[in-house]
């Protein structure tokens, strides 16, 4: 089954009343009697223009087919439309309908629509990207975001002074009924001018189909008609590009995941609604297991978060049918050298302000900062806690849900931000774009257009532990102490993914500071297995970050196994926990973003997806995790996740032999902006990453597109 949207009926009426109350009293009147209205309209305007078949029902209302000569560039722009990818409309036709010459067909009304206060969607405007677009949307003049104000917007139009109006209807195709249980009918709006618009309030869901029929009016008679068909679907923007009420009720629509639990939830929203606690237990139960992570490290790296973040933003959407999940684009921070810090992401009115440590080169340490000081400090999110581990068997040493290597004993979500690492550029972006070869490409989606945005938030929390190791002979210098420390919490995994540490579960806090935590790291007791655990850390510390001639890995060994070694830990963005932090949620939209532009840029020429653990994932060889701790074996088959027709695992019944939703290929399918079954709810509102000054991506995506088809 490809895709599931909401239908309005799956929203329980009562809880978005409470939530929306504003929304429910300032919606523009209905008119109920426009059918009445309309007829006498039509009445008089058959004295005026010749018209073509007219066919009224109770349903669809006025339905005018003009009798325009199809010559007319508007008719030659839906064509075009329709005709697919290979062809553009006539930069010269384009250049034309910009001057104010007289339109070409007096009986045809060239319009679109769009969403009140936001700009035109480039999809629909006169001069329409070349490459970048989506092919579902040409059977349609124009889109409809559910449950907001919809505009007329006409191409070209006659003045109001001269005594020209507009007045459109738009009504849903669909028999349904709205969230308030009511049938949807038509809605009405007028056209003025362009800074005089009454909109009309459109009820529907994804993929609903409208008609719409615009009337123009000449001293209170309809001189002409016209009609046409719209899409219902949500519309995915930059958190920048959202107006400030918007950003506001997305913000809200979200915070509700974390305040209403599961249960009560789906009894107020229905059964899209799922808690926060939910999508952090699907991602811990698919990227915590020991044996491999099935969701990062691999190919089934950006689908399986295509999927979680859809679920996700079905359910701020069951809270508030108005509102989509916004994206990140943090490449605009890196073009426009602004520092996560100062990022529209992170202050009070959005996911709470970042804090730093005192010394930026050391980063968070027990000697100049304190562990709370790594909370939410303000916003919805203030002091946010960490989810328990109440579900599977599969928590840190302190009880909490994060990955059992990360001894984080922190009861808020923690983010030992660095305001020093650069975010992914654009130069990552334009790199990514081109990787011709389809596996590489999906693998190359989790590294530099990504990872160091999960990095530079979830960072490491102290890095003063490996002084003494310094002292002691063991690393070579200060940066080598750095560059181990930064990486330490990927060797903490791997040596518990390797079988050769056993996290206690019974530790303690008494506070947040270095001597309020009681723990313990277990190693293996068997000779053989404590030197596979010394290989393991060579391999992992590596040889250049100490002395010269140094073998002496035990000693590295005995600060793991009885050491500080556990009190050296990463903050949730960069552990399997990470969608606890609400920061993580408009990540990944950016990565889909530009797997669609790619698409949209001709694709690739060979689909295949590799069949052998080996090409889809790292971790090909694991730990056979059915055997007690002290021994270990390897198996070949831990790449589940990865493979075409893959699932999530079943975090739902922590059933790990058991899927869950659609496989990555479908997932893939469905987001696929060039085929005509684009199933997926949204669309981006813009892939041209016109910000980019040193890579016009619009150019990139049209060289591709040449050099594949042409
Ligand atoms: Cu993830």
């Amino acid at each position: 089954m490809p895709y599931q949207y909401s239908s309005p009926s799956a929203v329980n009426r009562s809880g978005y009343t409470i939530i929306n109350e504003s929304e429910t009293t300032d919606k523009p009147p209905r008119f109920q009697s426009s059918i009445v209205k309309y007829l006498l309209y039509f009445i008089a305007i058959t004295c005026v223009v010749i018209v073509g078949s007219v066919s009224l029902s109770n349903k669809t209302s006025t339905s005018v087919e003009s009798s325009s000569t199809t010559s007319s560039y508007y008719y030659d722009y839906v064509d075009d439309n329709i005709r697919g990818s290979d062809d553009n409309p006539d930069e010269e036709d384009n250049e034309d309908v910009d001057s104010n010459d007289d339109p070409v067909v007096e009986s045809t009304i060239a319009f679109t629509v769009k969403r009140k206060d936001y700009d035109l969607l480039s999809f629909f405007s006169k001069k329409r990207p070349k490459t970048i677009k989506y092919h579902h949307l040409s059977a349609y003049k124009g889109l409809v975001e559910p449950y907001t104000y919809t505009e007329l917007y006409l191409y070209d139009f006659k003045a109001s002074d001269d005594g020209y109006v507009y007045e459109y209807e738009i009504c849903n195709d669909k028999n349904s009924v709205n969230i308030y249980g009511d049938d949807i009918l038509c809605v009405n709006g007028e056209y003025h001018s362009d800074d005089d618009i009454v909109a009309a309030y459109v009820e529907c869901s994804p993929f609903d189909t409208l008609s719409i029929t615009v009337y123009e009016k000449l001293d209170n008679v309809i001189v002409s008609s016209t009609t046409g068909t719209l899409l219902c679907q949500y519309v995915r923007r930059e958190i920048r590009s959202l107006t400030d009420n918007d950003l506001q009720e997305t913000m809200d629509a979200m915070h509700e995941l974390w305040v209403t639990s599961e249960d009560e939830g789906q009894e107020l929203y229905g059964e899209d609604y799922h808690s926060q606690v939910y999508f952090t237990e699907a991602h811990t139960f698919n990227a915590g297991q020991i044996d491999a992570d099935h969701i990062h490290e691999g190919l089934g790296f950006l689908p399986q978060h295509i999927k979680i973040t859809n679920m996700f933003e079905k359910a701020m959407q069951a809270v508030n049918p108005s509102v989509s999940l916004f994206y990140w684009d943090y490449t605009i921070e890196t073009e426009t050298n602004v520092k996560i810090g100062d990022s529209p992401m992170f202050t009070a009115d959005t996911f709470g302000t970042l804090n730093f440590p005192a010394d930026n080169y050391w980063g968070w340490t027990y000697s100049n900062d304190s562990i709370e000081d790594a909370a939410i400090p303000d916003g919805r999110w203030s002091h946010t806690t960490a989810d328990l581990s109440n579900k599977y068997d599969l928590s840190n040493s302190f009880g909490y849900l994060r990955g059992p290597w990360n001894f984080n004993p922190s009861p808020y979500i923690s983010r030992f931000s660095i305001s020093t690492t650069a975010l992914p550029s654009c130069k990552n972006y334009a790199e990514w774009l081109y990787v011709a070869n389809y596996t590489e490409f999906l693998d190359y989606s989790s590294h530099e257009p990504h990872a160091t945005t999960h990095g530079a938030l979830g960072s490491i929390f102290g890095c003063d532990l490996f002084i003494p190791l310094l002292d002691a002979g063991l690393l070579k210098d200060l940066d080598s102490l750095h560059s181990t420390c930064k990486k330490w919490g990927f060797y903490m995994k791997d040596f518990y993914r390797s079988n050769l540490i056993y996290p206690s579960n019974d530790c303690t806090v008494t506070s947040l500071d270095y001597d309020g935590t009681d723990c313990s790291v277990g190693c293996p007791t068997d000779e053989e297995l404590l030197e596979e655990l010394s290989e393991d850390i060579l391999n992992q510390v590596r040889k250049t970050s100490v002395p010269q001639g140094f073998d002496d890995w035990d000693s590295w060994r005995d600060w793991l196994c009885d050491g500080d070694a556990y009190k050296v830990f990463v903050g949730d963005h960069l552990e399997s926990s990470s969608p606890s932090d609400p920061s993580f949620w408009p990540i990944h939209p950016n990565l889909e973003r530009l797997y669609q532009l790619r698409l949209m840029a001709g694709g690739f020429d060979d689909y295949t997806w590799p069949l052998d653990a080996e090409s889809v994932c790292n971790a090909y060889l694991c730990v056979e995790v059915d055997i007690a701790p002290n021994t270990f074996d390897y198996y070949d088959q831990c790449c589940y996740g990865h493979f075409e027709n893959d699932q999530l695992l079943d975090f739902v019944n922590g059933d790990v032999n058991n899927g869950y939703g659609e496989t990555n290929r479908e997932t893939l399918d469905s987001t696929d902006p060039t085929s005509s079954t684009y199933s997926v709810n949204y669309i981006y509102d813009d892939l041209t990453f016109s910000h980019c000054e040193d890579y016009d991506f619009e150019d990139i995506a049209a060289t591709l597109y040449d050099d594949l088809y042409n």
